[in-house]
This record gives structure tokens, C-alpha cells and sequence, in this order.
């Protein structure tokens, strides 16, 4: 029996997907788990099942970890930019060509020879759209043909298929692993469960954004379950016109997130990469890129969060 430990999103489900599709030709059984979503972490139900599996093959997870906690053979197929890891098969252009690859399920088609729509869906899950424009737009566009589905469609299933993670459920991202494989593109597009946490995740985030818009403010707390902090900021910044904004979500599954994201000409205006670091030295999980920052919290640590914001953004967040 070979373990999958995957992602939760959309790419990691078409990713484990398309592996599982691979051990079912070669006629290896199987079984599928993925992390707690949100906790970067392999937990003692995934080494159990891990270590009583002939293999465990890590996809889509950036967690070198995963050597030490799992015994035995461990694959990594993998496509963020990281150190490479030692003494395991690891599978990651990124790292090891410094070829840079669109998603885990483009690195999965390569390595097991298997392309199809699961392959586009994850890569449009990761990046949007604008990754038709790119130069693997091509070969995923055909590859979407094959199942008469369009780019539009593959993203609401990539969306849809993000539903669970967000609303933080562990069993029903593993299912969804099966549900790629056995339904066709539109069964999964009709989904009724799908569609249904598609409408609570943004009749959710309507709601709040209404109260921001008719507070007209770029500072906001609100307290949510599901993991839409980002959503949020994201539509602040790219459609309302945002040049900064801080979120808190004061309760998310009893801790909290801090989210600060800056608009592109305030780019490199903010030193974010700097007060990630900051963050960082001072004991809290903080994570990002120039224009964005990520913070995963204690309720009792969002001041301090706070703090180290406001102190270097000078007066952008005054209240
Ligand atoms: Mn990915």
C-alpha cells in the first residue's frame, strides 16, 4: 500500500489525483491523507498510516520534515522554491532544473506520464487564469479539449474544489481525491455539496466586505471559521482600489490570522519581507512576499502582530 500525503487545495487534490490514477494502471493500492488544513504539519494520524505504508509519497507539500517524521522510502513531487532535500527521492524542476513549472500536477503528469484535465485544473488553481497566457497555455488548453470543458470551467472546478480546505474540512478534502478520478469535469462542476460551500464561503465574504465598504476603512476585524482572509484582502487591494490593508480574523478555529497586503505601486515602499523577518525572530508564524504577508496566531499574540505592523509602515495605520 502506497500512502499519498497531499495538499489540501485544488492543486494538491488534482495532483494526488493524477498519482493515484498512476498506481491504479500499475495496479498498487493505495490510500490518501492530507495535513489538518492551514497546519503545515504531519500529525500522528498521518505517520501511523505512513509508517504501516510501503511508500509515502509527499506531493505538493513544501515539508522537509517529512523525512524525519515518516521512516521508511519517501518520494517528494513538489514544484515550490526551496532548499532540495537530501537523502530522499525528490522530485521538484524548480529546485533541482531551476526549471520553473507551473503547478505539482504539471510535475505529477511529468514524472508518472499521465496528462489530462486534472493536470490544467491544478494549474489554474495555483495561478489563476493568466497561466493559459503563459507558455504551458498551450498544451493545457488542449488538454481540457480532450474533456470538452473550457479555461472558465476549469477554474470554477479548481474553486470548487478548494471549498473544503477552506472551510476547514479534513475528510472531505481526502474525498475529494476519489471524486477527481471517478467523476467527469461537469459532474464535478454540478456538484451539489460543492456548489452549496461555494455559496456560504462567498455569501460570507460578501458579507463582509459590505461592512468594510460602508465603514470605507482599510482596517478591519471580523471572525470567521473559514479561511478567507486572503480572499478578502485580495478584493480589497485588486477591485476596491486599496493601496494597504490590514485584516484580522480575531476567531479563526480558536486562533487568529493577521493578513496585511499592499497594492503593486506600493511595492517595495513597505518593507513586508523585513517585518515578515521581524515577526519571525519574535516567535510568530509569519509567511509571505514583497506585497503580502501571512500570520498564523495565538488570539493573545494579535497585538504584538499588530505592533511590529504599525511600527514599520509609518502612520498607514493610524486608529
Ligand atoms: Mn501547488
Amino acid at each position: 500500500m502506497i500512502a499519498i500525503v497531499h495538499h489540501w487545495d485544488s492543486d494538491g487534490i488534482c495532483s494526488a489525483g493524477i498519482y493515484a490514477m498512476h498506481l491504479e494502471e500499475v495496479d498498487e493500492s493505495w490510500v490518501n491523507l492530507s495535513p489538518e488544513p492551514g497546519i503545515f504539519e504531519f500529525d500522528s494520524r498521518i505517520i501511523e498510516i505512513s509508517q504501516k505504508a510501503e511508500k509515502t509519497v509527499i506531493i505538493d507539500l513544501n515539508m522537509p520534515d517529512g523525512v524525519r517524521v515518516m521512516n521508511g522510502m519517501v518520494l517528494f513531487l513538489d514544484h515550490h522554491l526551496q532548499s532540495g532535500i537530501e537523502g530522499v527521492e525528490y522530485v521538484n524542476p524548480a529546485v533541482t532544473e531551476k526549471r520553473s513549472v507551473p503547478s505539482a500536477s504539471w510535475v505529477v503528469s511529468e514524472y508518472t506520464g499521465i496528462w489530462n484535465h486534472l493536470t490544467a485544473i491544478g494549474a489554474v488553481g495555483d495561478n489563476g487564469l493568466r497561466v493559459f497566457k503563459t507558455e504551458y497555455g498551450n498544451k493545457l488548453v488542449d488538454l481540457l479539449k480532450r474533456e470538452d470543458i473550457d479555461e472558465n470551467s476549469a477554474l470554477m472546478i479548481s474553486r470548487l474544489l478548494d471549498t473544503p480546505s477552506i472551510m476547514g474540512m479534513r475528510k472531505e478534502v481526502e474525498e475529494m481525491v476519489l471524486k477527481v478520478i471517478q467523476s467527469t469535469p461537469e459532474e464535478i462542476l454540478n456538484d451539489p455539496e460543492l456548489n452549496r460551500n461555494l455559496e456560504r464561503i462567498e455569501s460570507e465574504i460578501d458579507m463582509i466586505l459590505d461592512t468594510i465598504g460602508s465603514e470605507n476603512t482599510s482596517y478591519f476585524e471580523f471572525e470567521s471559521d473559514y479561511n478567507i482572509i486572503s480572499m478578502i484582502g485580495r478584493k480589497m487591494v485588486w477591485e476596491m482600489g486599496n493601496r494597504a490593508v490590514l485584516l484580522v480574523n480575531k476567531n479563526f478555529r480558536g486562533m487568529a490570522q493577521v493578513y496585511f497586503r499592499i497594492s503593486p505601486e506600493m511595492t517595495g515602499k513597505i518593507p513586508i519581507v523585513d517585518i515578515i523577518q521581524r515577526m519571525r525572530s519574535m516567535g510568530l508564524n509569519s509567511g509571505g512576499k514583497r506585497e503580502v504577508l501571512g500570520c498564523i496566531c495565538s488570539r493573545k499574540d494579535v497585538e504584538m502582530a499588530l505592533d511590529i505592523i504599525r511600527s514599520n509602515t509609518g502612520g498607514l495605520f493610524e486608529y
